[in-house]
């Protein structure tokens, strides 16, 4: 689990800080995927809203509490812990509530692995949403911005030097000398998701949840990530199994509170949509096209 230690910590008043304090973006996947996860536990905590599309999370103050400048980070009293599934696991020890990790060593050992997926396909997640979402130029992140991002922190988490950033700054460079997400990086990500949805459908044609013991943290993870790509035109019907475990979770108050978005945002995304299927290039054409 990463949490950080002393040495990692630049923003220092944070240490004599009480109670459960979320860092998170209202659209960010993984800050709504930790929110659920509160929510499930049924927790109270202060929230501190940090606007990425303003790149409020360089900043010097953001970076001494999270070297990596990534969303969500929880301080609990004084403690500070990053890593959106390392926080619920965090979280669901230390706090009573609805157990969202298994006893079972067998089954957490599944969970582990499958969280690590969920985790390592966050820049698929990304590419589509940064291609498919809102027209580039509402997206991107300007050279200027990245160049702030390289250049501010101390970079070490748990006491050692970390080389999440420079992935992090090369996705943004490589983005903005392409003048977007590739229709390479599309397939690709596709591709990705096709194979990961199909793990999920073998284990839903068994069991109502993602673990045989009933919700875990398993089914927030992974239902953030089907939810986002779902919302981007993929065509989640294909797997009925999966659907269906999709819209029971979205049928949940706690569920749809946290990926709720304002309305006047989800019609320019749907209007971004349009414009690609025009050019030819929505996601469903281009899996039609790659034979996907
Ligand atoms: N593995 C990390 C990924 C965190 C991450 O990439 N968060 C995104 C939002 S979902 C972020 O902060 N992006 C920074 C940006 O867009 O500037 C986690 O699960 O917490």
């Amino acid at each position: 689990m990463v949490k950080l230690t002393t040495s990692d910590i630049k923003t220092t008043e944070v240490l004599d800080w009480k109670g459960l304090h979320l860092f998170h973006f209202m659209g960010s996947s993984c800050s709504q995927k930790t929110r659920i996860a509160l929510g499930v536990k049924g927790l109270e905590w202060k929230s501190h809203h940090v606007d990425i599309s303003k790149f409020e999370n360089f900043t010097e103050w953001f970076m001494g509490i999270n070297p990596r400048g990534l969303m969500p980070t929880l301080v609990h009293d004084g403690d500070v812990h990053i890593e959106s599934n390392d926080i619920i696991e965090y979280v669901d020890g230390a706090f009573d509530g609805p157990r969202l990790y298994p006893a079972d060593p067998e089954e957490k050992a599944f969970m582990d692995a499958s969280m690590r997926y969920e985790d390592d396909l966050h820049l698929c997640v990304r590419a589509l949403t940064f291609r498919y979402f809102l027209p580039v130029e509402m997206m991107k992140k300007p050279d200027e911005a990245v160049d702030v991002y390289e250049a501010e922190g101390a970079e070490t988490v748990g006491g050692q030097v970390d080389g999440r950033k420079a992935i992090e700054v090369n996705f943004w460079r490589k983005m903005n000398a392409n003048g977007g997400i590739t229709d390479e990086q599309v397939i690709d990500a596709v591709d990705q998701f096709l194979i990961a949805f199909g793990k999920l459908e073998e284990r839903l044609e068994q069991y109502e949840y993602l673990l045989a013991g009933g919700l875990s943290a398993l089914d927030i993870a992974w239902w953030i990530t089907v939810f986002r790509i779902t919302k981007l035109g993929f065509p989640t019907e294909r797997f009925p199994m999966l659907f269906a475990w999709y819209e029971r979770l979205l049928a949940r108050e706690d569920f749809a509170r946290e990926v709720a978005t304002p309305p006047e945002v989800m019609e320019l995304s749907k209007k971004h949509q349009a414009a690609c299927e025009v050019e030819g290039k929505s996601m469903q054409q281009m899996m039609a096209a790659h034979g996907l």
